[in-house]
């Protein structure tokens, strides 16, 4: 079995990390032994080996650097985008548990595309908080893409729930350098609040992205080359999860020997320059290159390869050996580079969740400047991508007032609530949630003159403002 980058004790810290078992190793599998399925070379039927392996996806908000210093809200499984890289063997049953660990009060789901499941049984949104548990058996080998699929669809894939799933036929694949590599695009908005850009769904739909990258960062692989000896086997499963463009992979000075659409070992072509793997597609690439020097990989439309997705593939008789296996689970960020860390990205922590933050306000108490001050009885604030259109609010003291809240952000619920401070112990209005797109009129009691704090109570961590009240 072929094992994915790294060794040793960091391999076990990826598991744990990772949370996912390795339950029945298959070594050298032929399965046959009690197994009730029938199998063809492009692959099995029925209940395939009996192998089952744990696999645990956790979705979870955080913050992550996917552009040298551009920091963005990514929606994610287990704390990075891509997830993790899983690997399992043709008859493996996938023990699947969705554990839905949402900072932000938003619904997710999993839809592998490696499994024969039911859409309206298994693919459906689990609320935070909940889990969701389901037995799928890898009936095909390749490389396959999973992602989130509540709706908006295109929203949860852009903000980065996405991942890749290997699934290693029957005959033992060739020893080779082997590389994984997630395609994607990001749509950050105009301005980052508090340091940190969300996505712009209105620039998702016009298919406008700031960001086209490999696993989760752009240019990550000109600073941290991926590397190979020359005349050795270089094998890239190559994955786009989009969500929208295609990748034209190239390899620029070199051919492909052989390209294998969506990893089957049976589907072959030989010989290729470019292959377009689609949005929600896959494909292993394998290549032997004996010149040393440097080969850029890309994405051949080139309207988008500048936007991040060119990387360095180094061939040098100096390169460290390729590793003699690679792990089920693996950290996508490290692409099979070197162990720790060696392709650029750091994994977001996941500390760095919403809610771990303590809500620093945007504006200090004087913050709000000169333009921030009442003006009339009746106040007006817009939701649109999970930002308010302000990061200040005022009122006149003593007096009633009304805030005329529009949600613009479809299916996710968002209000408008008051504190005395940004510690959020002491509301002084809270304001009745409402799912977009919808508008609601609070209706405030009068409040003292003060610098308060409002809030969205279902984002505080990047929905929040000063409130004067003067
Ligand atoms: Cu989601």
């Amino acid at each position: 079995m072929r094992r994915f980058v790294l060794a040793g004790v960091f391999i076990e810290l990826a598991l744990l990390i990772i949370g996912i078992t390795w339950v029945h190793p298959v070594f050298g599998s032929n399965e046959t032994a009690g197994a009730t399925s029938a199998s063809q070379d492009y692959r099995v039927f029925g209940k395939g080996s009996g192998n089952v392996v744990n696999v645990n996806l956790e979705p979870t908000e955080t913050e992550q650097e996917i552009a040298q210093g551009v920091m963005y809200h990514v929606w994610t499984f287990n704390g990075t985008s891509p997830g993790p890289v899983i690997r399992v063997h043709l008859g493996d049953t996938i023990h699947f548990t969705l554990t839905n660990k949402s900072t932000i009060g938003m619904q997710h789901s999993i839809d592998f595309h490696a499994a024969d499941t039911p859409w309206d049984k298994n693919y459906q949104p689990v609320n935070p908080g909940e889990t969701k548990t389901f037995d799928w058996v890898a009936h095909f080998p390749g490389v396959f893409m999973y992602h989130c699929g509540v709706p908006p669809v295109l929203q949860h894939i852009s903000n980065g729930m996405y991942g890749a799933i290997i699934v290693e036929p029957h005959q033992k694949l060739a020893p080779a350098r082997e590389y994984v590599l997630v395609a994607s695009e990001f749509y950050p908005g105009k301005q980052p609040i508090n340091g940190v850009f969300e996505g712009d769904f209105n620039k998702m739909l016009a298919a406008e992205p700031k960001y086209v990258v490999f696993n989760g960062k752009a240019d990550q692989y000109k600073d941290n080359p991926l590397v190979a000896k020359p005349g050795e086997l270089i094998r890239l499963w190559v994955v786009d999860a989009g969500p929208t463009f295609t990748t034209a992979f190239h390899v620029i000075g070199a051919m492909f020997d052989h390209v294998y659409p969506d990893g089957n070992p049976t589907n072959v072509l030989n010989g290729v320059q470019t292959y377009s793997v689609p949005p929600g597609g896959g494909a292993m690439f394998e290549l032997t290159i004996e010149e040393a020097g440097l080969y850029p990989f890309v994405t051949h439309a080139f309207a988008y390869t500048g936007l991040g997705s060119v990387g360095l593939l180094k061939v040098d008789p100096n390169a460290p050996a390729a590793p003699a296996s690679y792990p089920m689970m693996a950290d996508p960020f490290s692409a099979g580079v070197t162990a720790a860390g060696g392709g650029g990205g750091t994994p977001a922590s996941p500390s760095a969740s919403p809610t771990g933050a303590s809500p620093s306000p945007s504006a200090s108490p004087t913050g709000g400047g000169a333009a921030c001050k009442p003006s009339g009885t009746e106040l007006h604030v817009t939701a649109s991508n999970l930002l308010f259109d302000t990061n200040c609010l005022a009122a006149p003291a003593g007096q009633p007032f009304t805030i005329v809240f529009e949600n613009k952000d479809g299916g996710i619920p968002h209000n408008v609530s008051i504190y005395t401070d940004s510690s959020v112990s002491t509301p002084l209005f809270k304001g009745k949630l409402i799912t977009g797109p919808d508008t609601v009129t609070y209706k405030v009691p009068a409040l003292d003159a003060g610098t308060y704090y409002f809030q969205c109570d279902v984002h505080p961590a990047t929905m929040n403002g000063t409130f004067v009240v003067a």
